[in-house]
């Protein structure tokens, strides 16, 4: 076969912070990009498509997306997970980038073509106290973004998911172990929904605000926060309870009309069938990286859109910006998507990941070159070598592990 596939290389770097990058070459030398990043275990994502996936890919027709998802997840008795589902997104991803270039369309266009003009998007707001946050919550407004995510400190913690003392905030620390944090989730929600309540007289009503817990609360304090919050009129609010338990929801759907958002831990559509089926939330957020790719997010949407659920992916800095160009080219043609976050990402990220997907005032853009529109600077990337990098382990005021 002259376009079979002859190349599969993996490269671990971190222009920024750390990023799986996936080269697919074949025959007739096109190159397709994917993005297997697993934030805190790059090494065995890698590990598991360098030793596992690279040798069967070889020689394959890189056409038979549909195919190759099938033998990657069927194929094998240990199938889900994060870092299964991980190679697999990016295998996924950097066939339909193929497919894309050979046919001279962008990915979009194969998946249908587009269903609306722009893609709207959140950003976030934090701040240590509320004239921090109330500060980047103007500047996000006046960047023209329409919707919001706000995370507050809490007295009493020295730290908080989603909030730093600095201007910037990554999740991920750069050492060799995780740092350890304090949580109290009674401190969290005695003082949270009073911030909310000064942001939403602070933006007035058309700006959309969004929070997210973290997966940090009991089913009864979700449900407590949820109908706490009601009078600020949140457009979600996004993992309150553990993503394993889905009937965790159940107890705060019943008790509020905040609208619900989850999954971006996922892995399949498995994860959020019973979500989606019984309509316990409103969004689901699974990122096309985690969840195996185009392909498969595709089938949760058409899932979610037969149950009036929206489309929101994750789009934190730690999924790269091939996988955010992923998940633009799915938006762009998905009828029931609801909005994409858009954390945005260090300058040394965006120079090694040249890309044809545009954020402005407030609106993405997937870009019109074929395939996904995403360049890999290589050179870049070997002069800025991987180093570990972890999200930080809670535990609560006794000392308690529990959910970050
Ligand atoms: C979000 C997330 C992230 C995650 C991070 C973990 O909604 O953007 O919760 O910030 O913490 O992606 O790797
Ligand atoms: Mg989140």
């Amino acid at each position: 076969m002259t376009d079979a596939i002859q190349g599969v290389d993996v490269i671990v770097a971190s222009p920024g912070r750390n990023y799986v990058t996936l080269r697919i070459t074949t025959a007739d030398g096109i190159v397709g990009l994917g993005d297997a990043t697993v934030n805190g275990r790059e090494l065995s994502v890698a590990s598991y498509l360098r030793d596992h996936i690279a040798p069967l890919l070889v020689g394959r027709d890189p056409g038979r997306i549909e195919d190759i998802w099938q033998y990657l997840y069927r194929g094998v008795y240990w199938r889900r997970g994060p870092i299964t589902m991980a190679a697999i997104g990016g295998v996924d991803m950097a066939l339909w980038d193929i497919l894309g270039k050979r046919t001279g369309q962008p990915v979009y266009q194969l998946l249908g073509g587009r269903v609306r003009d722009r893609i709207t998007s959140y950003r976030h707001a934090f701040g240590w106290d509320l004239p921090a946050l109330l500060d980047q919550v103007d500047e996000r407004v006046a960047e023209g973004c329409t919707h919001v995510r706000v995370q507050t400190g809490v007295p009493g913690l020295t730290t908080v998911y989603g909030v730093s003392k600095d201007p910037v905030y990554e999740p991920a620390g750069r050492a060799p172990l995780p740092a350890e944090e304090g949580w109290d989730s009674e401190s969290y929600l005695r003082y949270f929904p009073g911030v909310l309540a000064a942001v939403r007289d602070h933006v007035g009503e058309q700006v959309g605000l969004l929070h997210d817990s973290h997966h940090r609360l009991t089913s009864n304090q979700a449900a407590r926060l949820a109908k706490a919050v009601e009078p600020s009129n949140l457009f979600w609010l996004e993992d309150v309870t553990p993503a394993e338990d889905p009937e965790a929801l159940r107890l705060v759907r019943q008790h509020s009309t905040t609208p619900l958002a989850i999954g971006e831990v996922f892995n399949t559509i498995w994860d959020c069938q019973q979500l989606i089926e019984q309509r316990l939330i409103d969004y689901i957020r699974t990122a096309i990286v985690h969840a195996g790719g185009i392909s498969h997010c595709r089938k949760i949407f058409a899932l979610a859109e037969v149950h009036g659920v929206l489309a929101a992916p994750h789009g934190p800095s730690d999924v790269s910006p091939v996988a955010y160009a992923a998940s633009l080219h799915l938006a762009a043609a998905t009828h029931n998507f609801g909005i994409q976050e858009y954390m945005g990402y260090p300058d040394l990220a965006h120079e090694a990941f040249p890309h044809a997907w545009t954020f402005e005032n407030g609106a993405l853009q997937p870009g019109d070159a074929a395939g996904l529109g995403v360049d890999v600077d290589l050179d870049l990337l070997a002069a800025h070598e991987y180093s570990p990098a972890y999200l930080p382990v809670a535990r609560r005021l006794d000392g308690t592990v529990t959910d970050w």
